[in-house]
């Protein structure tokens, strides 16, 4: 009976707590979560977006990308990039500014106006000058540069390759370094969990960076994964490990798992819940693993159907708002890890 009684009054402390309160005390910087900045008028879900026990950190979804920030050469806008800035600001929650240099998301000007080096050169330190100076002092990291690996490992064929070669990486991050000289600055991709020959020429873009003097602190693994093909624990430790031996940190950055095919069953939802749980814990297990944000947090809201028709229900939030079994199993990981990794550094 006293023992009956203790468990249960100790069980609701551990089962009430939230993600981000869990993730701190394990020891990681943030749990977070983009935001779509088309989303804001949705009382129940600006009620748990604010909720900085379970979310610490937000992502503005799109507002801060190149078509939204300077559709126009010269002419910048920060309306939208402003409006989860503003919520985070607001709730006192971190905030990763995303994204600097990305081949999509990039208007017609850039893209197509036939730029020499120099005049690209130019017109991205503009860009980064402006769009970094304008949120200097709030972003805990910036994604300088996106998805610069292509699907089969080679260098993207964006206008910054094409007309810069590897240059680009560097001008990138020296102009976000001057423009915020405390931002954390990362090189961001996906698919760099299956550790193959993408994640090999993203070392290869690390070495460069790092080779050319320019700053750089973390490597985002956006993680946009597959129920039932998530790697395992200790394999996404081997290749989280791959970037944090060059003493850079490492975070996951746009974190969903989606089912390949809907709805999905109460088996489907529990392997949902397990592979969550082991991209979580692979950060646990590497102290240079800074935190995880996922992307968005409901299932009402998701760009998976829109590119992936027929798939999605990814997130730790139902389409009503409800906590799924994925979102248990992320507390249990959290709440079971050791605290000895290095607290929070903010
Ligand atoms: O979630 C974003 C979606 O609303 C946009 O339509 C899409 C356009 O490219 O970008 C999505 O976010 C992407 C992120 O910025 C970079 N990594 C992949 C994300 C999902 O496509």
């Amino acid at each position: 009976m006293h023992t009956g009684l203790l468990l249960g009054l100790a069980a609701p402390a551990v089962v009430s707590a939230q993600l981000h309160e869990l993730a701190l005390a394990a020891g990681l910087d943030f749990f977070g979560a983009a935001i779509g900045e088309g989303n804001t008028h949705d009382s129940q879900y600006m009620a748990i977006a604010s909720d900085t026990s379970e979310i610490g950190q937000l992502t503005p979804e799109n507002g801060q990308k190149w078509d939204a920030t300077e559709p126009n050469r010269g002419q910048f806008n920060f309306q939208q990039g402003d409006i989860v800035a503003g919520i985070a600001a607001q709730n006192g929650q971190l905030l990763r500014c995303h994204t600097l240099t990305w081949y999509s998301q990039l208007p017609g000007w850039v893209s197509n106006s036939g730029f020499s080096y120099e005049e690209l050169q130019s017109v991205i330190e503009t860009h980064i000058e402006n769009v970094v100076g304008h949120y200097k002092g709030q972003c805990y990291h910036w994604d300088v540069v996106n998805e610069v690996i292509d699907d089969n490992g080679d260098w993207r064929d964006s206008v910054f390759y094409t007309t810069m070669g590897t240059d680009f990486l560097a001008v990138s991050f020296n102009a976000a370094k001057a423009a915020d000289p405390d931002a954390k600055l990362y090189i961001n991709d996906y698919n760099l969990e299956y550790n193959e020959a993408k994640t090999d020429r993203t070392v290869e873009a690390v070495e460069i960076i790092l080779d050319s003097g320019a700053p750089l602190d973390g490597v985002g693994f956006q993680g946009h994964l597959i129920v039932g093909s998530t790697p395992s624990r200790s394999d996404l430790v081997t290749v989280l490990e791959r970037f944090t031996q060059y003493g850079l940190e490492v975070a996951y950055t746009e974190l969903d798992i989606r089912h390949e095919s809907l709805p999905p069953n109460d088996a489907a939802l529990a392997q949902q819940g397990d592979d969550f749980a082991n991209v979580v814990g692979s950060c646990l297990d590497v102290p240079n693993c800074r935190g995880v944000t996922i992307w968005g947090f409901t299932d009402k809201y998701s760009w998976i159907p829109g590119v992936f028709p027929g798939e999605g229900a990814a997130l730790l939030y139902d389409e009503n708002l409800q906590k799924k079994p994925a979102w248990t199993s992320i507390s249990s990981i959290l709440a079971t890890a050791p605290t000895s990794t290095p607290g929070p550094r903010y």
